[in-house]
């Protein structure tokens, strides 16, 4: 029979991450991170901050960084919103919310200072397990990302971060101590956020530093080979400790639609979608690596180091559910010169029938059916948006009210047509919506770029009170929640 609207156990949520969030960068025995070395100044016009180059790391913003230990300003990640001194307080809001799944990654260099510690560090361990259980408590489900972008700077120094498998071998310990020690704490587990983040945004996903790279595109897929393994092994290792625990995988959708209806569009479409994400979850629910990407490699001259056992350990261990951040639509073509605007981690080809965010996004909320229902037809798992939201100035008014009827819209428009994919029959199982509390932004680094339906009072050069509060938007989603997606009015 036709399901009419969204299943009753539906996990309406919040997703954040550590990095973006925690602040405390060197509280409690944590160690020094690929995100803490992240170099942003505030007096940056818009187009500066929206310069991808910003993103990439080199070696001169590297040695910089790690000159200055002390400086919280133009290091955006190490104050994040100190979620990690204020949390006890931010859940009860998240209690008042609603929600009922928080979507958060572990920050490996507290568990790990180093990446390569014998033994773990016993107080990041307790942060995790008091939030859990707090979550736990107040009904809230735990969705854990245990990579989201952080990587233990040693590992990056000492070894050359995911070019090696040392980091591989590292990485598994981690994610076995997290089995042994939060165990069913967690109620669903995903080892690597936006997983073709490796391909978009090296720094972030696969910790590559480009001016030490001979040969940047292979090492990038090097990397990626060694986090499929890794990933392999999680999921391995998770069934094998928690049996019956669920360990997805998640992509940054890029969804995309061909330009025009000239043959060569389509043909495009198809191979955009392969190549930026399609492969991914290929690999992850196949268990090895697509047709497609032979010919791709050949073609760029990539020479990827397989190891003995690498093909089986791919082969048994798939995921259990497929995740993807949603923020947009683009649209593919052969034609050269075609307008471009920005996207999440790519540039993308305008579409001329949608509008964009103020940072360029093209809002597309029928993109996010169309997403759902190509990415279940392709992998018939159950399906989770693990990220989906508007980025956008906020104005706080006299009285201390925000009025943000652009995130209403935004979210109402998101939230009808997963619906409408829920009655094409898509095993949809969750919606954590991104930065459901303002926190730093990933791309740009600012505060000002602000998803939240919770307010956080604090400015780009770090500066505030640090005060929550409710916007509009807050309301919204309460009532959303409360009456299972059915009551979507402003
Ligand atoms: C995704 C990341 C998040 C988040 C989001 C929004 O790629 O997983 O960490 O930040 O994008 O992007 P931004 O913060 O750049 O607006």
């Amino acid at each position: 029979m036709m399901k009419t609207g969204f299943p009753k156990d539906f996990l309406w949520g919040g997703a954040m991450a550590s990095s973006q969030a925690e602040g405390a960068f060197l509280q409690d025995g944590k160690g020094l991170d690929t995100q803490d070395l992240r170099y942003f100044d505030p007096n940056w016009t818009k187009e500066e901050r929206a310069q991808k180059s910003n993103r990439r790391m080199n070696d001169e913003k590297f040695k910089a960084a790690l000159a200055d230990l002390e400086d919280l300003e133009h290091y955006p990640f190490r104050h994040g919103i100190d979620f990690y001194n204020r949390w006890q307080e931010d859940l009860e809001l998240f209690a008042e919310l609603g929600i009922k799944v928080l979507r958060t990654s572990v920050c490996w260099a507290r568990i790990f200072p180093n990446g390569d510690d014998a033994q773990p560090n016993e107080a990041g361990l307790k942060f995790y397990m008091d939030l859990f259980d707090a979550c736990h408590a107040h009904g809230i489900k735990v969705f854990a990302t245990i990579l989201h972008y952080n990587i233990p700077l040693h590992l990056v120094t000492e070894y050359g971060g995911w070019k090696s498998r040392k980091t591989v071998e590292c990485y598994v310990r981690y994610t076995r101590t997290l089995f042994e020690r939060l165990g069913d704490r967690v109620d669903y587990w995903l080892p690597f956020n936006e997983f073709n983040a490796g391909k978009f945004n090296p720094y972030n996903g696969v910790c590559l530093i480009e001016d030490q790279e001979e040969d940047y595109q292979n090492a990038i897929f090097q990397c990626l080979h060694h986090q499929f393994i890794a990933n392999a092994l999680t999921i391995q290792q998770g069934h094998e400790i928690l049996p019956g625990s669920k360990i997805g995988g998640m992509i940054a959708r890029f969804t995309t639609y061909p330009a025009t209806c000239k043959p060569d569009d389509v043909m495009q479409m198809i191979l955009d979608d392969q190549y930026s994400n399609w492969f991914y979850l290929d690999v992850m629910t196949r268990g090895k690596y697509p047709a497609y990407m032979e010919r791709y490699f050949e073609q760029q001259g990539i020479h990827i180091d397989w190891q003995p056992g690498d093909a089986e350990i791919l082969k048994n261990n798939s995921i259990d559910f497929v995740a993807f951040s949603y923020y947009f639509s683009q649209v593919s073509t052969t034609e050269q010169g075609w307008e471009k605007t920005s996207g999440n981690l790519i540039m993308a080809n305008k579409n001329p029938y949608l509008e964009t965010s103020e940072w360029g996004w093209q809002k597309d909320p029928v993109g996010l059916r169309v997403t759902l229902n190509q990415v279940y037809d392709r992998y018939q798992l159950p399906v989770f948006i693990a990220e989906n939201g508007l980025g956008a100035v906020d104005k706080v008014e006299a009285d201390g009210s925000i009025h943000d009827p652009y995130r209403i819209d935004y979210l109402k428009a998101h939230v009808e047509q997963m619906k409408e994919a829920v009655k094409d029959g898509v095993e949809l199982i969750g919606y954590t919506m991104w930065g459901f509390i303002d926190l730093v932004s990933c791309g740009s680094m600012e505060m000002s770029k602000r998803y939240g339906v919770i307010y956080v009072d604090q400015d780009d050069a770090g500066h505030g009170t640090l005060a929550r509060s409710r916007k509009d938007s807050f309301y919204w989603y309460q009532k959303c929640i409360a009456t299972n997606g059915e009551d979507l009015e402003g």
